[in-house]
């Protein structure tokens, strides 16, 4: 999959490559490119905000540098999804990250200020080499930009590629894995000691009973979480 990122703040974006998204790089699953908005500006203070129009607070990331950054992109694609992070958006959750993972090339937009001039995701909605444009949110809450809900959805997309992971079945099993999973999460984990500070792990995890272990498995993914 290739990941086209854009922002005023490109070393948001450093920490893609460690772990299992720097390893899913090296080994070449995973093609990320990340782009300062700055670099696409042609006045000498490389503007990319202004006032909103119809007053208002704050500044408005202009349209501009915004179209330049991702026709630039589109050149060396043949299709892409457009993924826009606002407060405003659908709430990210685990059927978008299946989606997502299926498509072969991502480009986000990732805003600041009060957000991006509405016709950036407007025009794109109708080029040819986008094939959606998804405006998401990463819950009920606001963010300084698109820089922290992009690296969110894209750990959560590419998790889901064959290999960025090496225990396929630990993907598997994972919590919300299946449609009928939704909004359930996993139960409690223990490893050793057995005893840590007077709290002993369930006895049925060291009883060595895998029909009663996969049932209290089972049993404990079903509740909520204890908070
Ligand atoms: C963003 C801002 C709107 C005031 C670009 C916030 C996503 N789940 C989310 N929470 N917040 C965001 C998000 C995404 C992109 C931008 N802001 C700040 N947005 C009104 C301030 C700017």
């Amino acid at each position: 999959m290739r990941i086209d990122l854009v922002s005023i703040f490109p070393s948001f974006f450093d920490c893609l490559n460690l772990s299992l998204i720097g390893k899913a790089q090296e080994k070449n699953l995973l093609d990320i490119r990340v782009h300062d908005l700055r670099d696409f500006t042609r006045d000498k203070h490389k503007t990319v905000d202004d006032s909103p129009y119809g007053g208002g607070p704050g500044m408005v990331m202009s349209p501009v540098p915004w179209g330049e950054a991702i026709d630039t992109i589109l050149e060396s694609t043949e299709i892409a999804t457009l993924i826009i992070p606002t407060p405003a958006g659908e709430t990210f959750n685990q059927k978008m990250a299946d989606q997502l993972a299926k498509q072969e090339h991502l480009i986000f937009a990732c805003g600041r200020y009060e957000g991006i001039d509405a016709r950036v995701g407007q025009f794109y909605k109708t080029h040819s080499k986008i094939s959606a444009v998804r405006e998401i949110s990463l819950g009920n809450y606001v963010l300084n930009g698109g820089e922290v809900a992009s690296i969110a959805i894209i750990e959560a997309t590419s998790r889901l590629i064959d290999g960025v992971i090496g225990n396929e079945e630990s993907v598997i099993n994972d919590s919300f894995a299946l449609g009928e999973m939704e909004d359930r999460t996993e139960g409690p984990v223990y490893t050793r000691p057995p005893i840590w500070r007077d709290l002993v792990v369930p006895e049925v995890l060291l009883s060595g009973d895998h029909q009663k272990i996969a049932q209290w498995h089972k049993a404990m993914a079903k509740q909520a979480p204890q908070n």
